[in-house]
């Protein structure tokens, strides 16, 4: 199995338009922003545990040099959310080596634990900084050897911690693995996953959001659970087998889940969940966080570009689904 995981990240990612890849949220994700709060937040504005996890996989021959560039790292200024004054810090670390991403921790993202496990190789605490507003910081350079190498996970993994340390603002912000300190330049074949996401969704109902999910041959049954999504529209999985089963959604400062059945034509490839909100447009500011379970109660990782690309609904499987 996890040969075959390796064959298709290997075949996809190479040669393709990585520059699609490197972002976090992804360019096929179509999300504006991660979000973060201090650990003072008001979980009702929609970030239960102010703690994100994002990794980066580095294939194993690329051996110069990459950095990890964050934009709009500060809390204040333009583009985040806040509430009274501006009092929050956000702290930034970069792990890497031995269990950074393979202690089963690591890939809760809940904040017991070890969830900081493996070894700390660049960290930052940043609050109201005019220097960092609106531009990009970058942290680096790593040797991607300074990564946990973990084949399944396509090579050497680094895992990004941010973390609100104080304060009640909310923390926008979004990530690039570069070549470059200074500019975005995509690394060849590299691209980020993530076992829970807290993001910003659009103000405009016209823009659809998505996430992608890569079902291996184990998965028979997901478990979808988000929070306060504000009823915010629907989300649908589109897959090989699925033209749009429902998912369910949270209201204000509440949780949803919805338990979805696998056929086997899905196995080896990716889901499709679209989030299409409300189409009064309404519905401002919706910070929203989404996982997903496979029947063993184990996170499913899903990934910044759809592996095996973005999956198209065909009819003659959706037909004979056995469900
Ligand atoms: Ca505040
Ligand atoms: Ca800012
Ligand atoms: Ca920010």
């Amino acid at each position: 199995m996890i040969s075959r995981i390796v064959l298709i990240f290997s075949c996809f990612f190479v040669g393709i338009a990585s520059m699609e890849a490197q972002p976090v949220p992804g360019a096929d994700e179509n999300i504006p922003y991660l979000v973060t709060f201090g650990s003072d937040g008001e979980k009702a504005w929609g970030d239960n545990d102010f703690c994100q996890i994002i990794f980066f996989s580095v294939p194993k021959d690329i051996t110069t040099p990459v950095f990890i560039r964050v934009f709009d790292a500060d809390i204040g200024g333009v583009h985040d959310e806040q509430k009274s004054d501006w009092n929050t810090k956000s702290f930034y670390g970069i792990y890497g080596g031995k269990n950074a991403c393979s202690n089963p921790d690591a890939q809760k993202s809940n904040l017991d634990g070890s969830y900081d496990s493996g070894t700390l190789l660049a960290t930052k605490t940043f609050g109201q900084n005019d220097d960092l507003d609106n531009k990009w910081y970058s942290f680096g350079p790593f040797n991607p050897t300074e990564g946990e190498l973990l084949p399944d996970f396509g090579g050497n993994v680094f895992k990004v911690i941010i973390e609100g340390t104080q304060g009640d603002d909310g923390n926008m912000y979004h990530l690039f693995l570069s070549t470059s300190k200074t500019e975005n330049r995509p690394v060849e074949g590299a691209f980020a996953f993530y076992f829970k996401y807290k993001f910003r969704m659009h103000d405009n109902p016209k823009e659809i959001s998505h996430i992608y999910p890569y079902i291996d041959d184990r998965v028979v049954a997901l478990k979808q659970t988000n929070f306060d999504w504000d009823s915010d529209g629907v989300i649908r999985v589109i897959s090989v087998a699925k033209n749009g089963e429902m998912m369910k959604v949270s209201g204000d400062n509440q949780w949803a889940e919805s338990r979805h059945l696998i056929n086997k034509n899905e196995k080896n490839t990716s889901l499709d969940i679209q989030m299409i909100k409300e189409q009064s447009g309404s519905i401002k500011s919706n910070n929203v966080v989404i996982y997903l379970e496979n029947q063993f109660g184990e996170l499913m990782p899903f990934y910044s570009v759809p592996i095996g690309g973005i999956p198209k609904y065909k009819y003659s499987i959706g037909m004979t689904v056995d469900e």
